[in-house]
């Protein structure tokens, strides 16, 4: 189940995420246009042109694939959104096109002719104009029962929240963290679910302000610091979606990126209860070379700067500059889905990390390469294959 969900994300990552970007960290245009699959020529005088050009199939993004179409709805909150947009989009075409009609039809049919009458004065005609008046009033009559309805199917679980799940969201830059108060559970860049269940999400932030963005399952609302703003979302199906930062919020805004994994609910139970305890830490009196360099990799993590910026449940390390790091090895993604979650990628991460997402707030640490697979060997470490994808690397297959 969660290797179907894990083709998803493949599939999602080749046609729409970029490639690691070496380029300066000024060119933020051409990163927003490769982000959603643009290949951008980088030189000053083509960069306006381009800009211009691209305007409106920008747009369109990723239409191709859609991984982030909000018009694909995928949960009661964005299904209720959707049919509201539908019958006003389609009412104010008809709308649109009767008007201009009766306008081109008018000009054409009576205009100036040189052998023409003198135009007709009078006052009116009371039953057009009754008529259009009440029909406008009507169809916003419609219009306004549809949109009372809407904000009901959207704020009832707020009302009642006693049988919906809360989550804390906190924007970073450039991430987002998941906290879950009842279980104690914190993730990054992951947002695990359960399908069928209303869910409500208490966004804040700790810097600027980000908008927390699920276009399949729910509209956007402001990530503001000092400020919980609460909204419901849920999913139907399991699946993995795509979501984003809404809100332009720095350099790495476009790498503001994070997966909603929706489970069905005997795999969210299996997810929650692993995760509500910390995995056991390497052994240090194994003789096994690769618990023995899990154990090294442990040990540099708590001795170096790892600690002061991350945390890993169960041990010394409660940094809280990034991201929460104890179940790290089942995520699908390194840092705000800039990469997929790999070995490879984990030590491409640490050999460098502003090579990969410059600007992010994880500095070069100038690990050695002997530290950078002793790191990786850790954080990747097989912790439950069962419930998680990411980088680990299953007991089985170990090399
Ligand atoms: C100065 C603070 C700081 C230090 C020190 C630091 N990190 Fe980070 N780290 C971050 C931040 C911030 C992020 C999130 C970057 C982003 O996505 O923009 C991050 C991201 C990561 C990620 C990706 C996590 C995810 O959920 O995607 C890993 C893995 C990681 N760091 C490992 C380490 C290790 C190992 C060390 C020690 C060698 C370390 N970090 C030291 C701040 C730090
Ligand atoms: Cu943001």
């Amino acid at each position: 189940m969660m290797s179907a969900a894990g083709a998803r994300v493949g599939r999602a990552h080749s046609s729409c995420a970029r490639r690691p970007d070496t380029r300066p960290p000024g060119d933020l245009l051409a990163r927003g246009m490769e982000h959603m699959g643009f290949t951008t020529v980088a030189t000053p005088a083509r960069r306006a042109s381009t800009a211009a050009a691209l305007a409106l199939p920008l747009l369109a993004g990723c239409s191709s694939d859609a991984p982030q179409s909000w018009l694909n709805a995928q949960g009661p909150a964005s299904r209720a959104v959707v049919e509201l947009f539908w019958p006003i989009t389609i009412a104010a075409i008809i709308v649109f096109i009767f008007v201009q009609g009766l306008i081109i039809y008018s000009v054409i049919k009576y205009r100036a002719r040189p052998d023409g009458p003198e135009a007709q004065q009078f006052h009116g005609n009371l039953t057009v104009e009754l008529g259009s008046t009440i029909i406008t009033a009507l169809v916003f009559i419609v219009v306004l029962a549809m949109t009372v309805n809407t904000q009901r199917v959207l704020s009832a679980p707020l009302e009642n929240p006693k049988d919906a799940l809360t989550i804390k969201v906190i924007g970073h830059q450039w991430w987002w963290e998941f906290q879950y108060p009842d279980d104690g559970i914190v993730t990054g860049s992951d947002m695990v679910i359960p399908i069928g269940k209303p869910i409500i999400v208490e966004i804040t932030s700790v810097d600027v302000i980000h908008s927390f963005w699920v276009p399949m399952l729910a509209g956007k609302m402001d990530a503001i610091p000092g400020r919980n703003n609460r909204m419901y979302l849920e999913a139907d199906r399991e699946g993995v979606y795509s979501a984003q930062c809404a809100e332009f919020c720095g350099i790495e805004h476009a790498l503001m990126r994070f997966d909603v994994v929706a489970l069905a609910p005997d795999a969210y139970e299996k997810w929650r209860t692993v995760h509500k305890t910390a995995p056991a830490e390497p052994s240090t009196t194994s003789t096994d070379p690769s618990i023995v360099l899990q154990a090294r990799g442990a040990q540099l993590f708590q001795a170096g700067a790892c600690k002061t910026c991350h945390a890993i449940d169960g041990t010394a390390a409660n940094g809280k500059v990034g991201p929460n790091l104890t179940y790290f090895a089942g995520r699908t993604s390194v840092a705000g889905k800039t990469l997929p979650n790999t070995v490879e990628n984990v030590k491409a991460w640490l050999r460098n990390p502003q090579a990969i997402k410059p600007g992010s707030l994880m500095p070069n640490l100038n690990l050695k390469e002997e530290e950078v697979d002793a790191l990786t060997a850790y954080l990747c470490r097989p912790i439950d294959p069962s419930v998680s994808t990411g980088c680990q690397v299953p007991s089985a297959a170990k090399k």
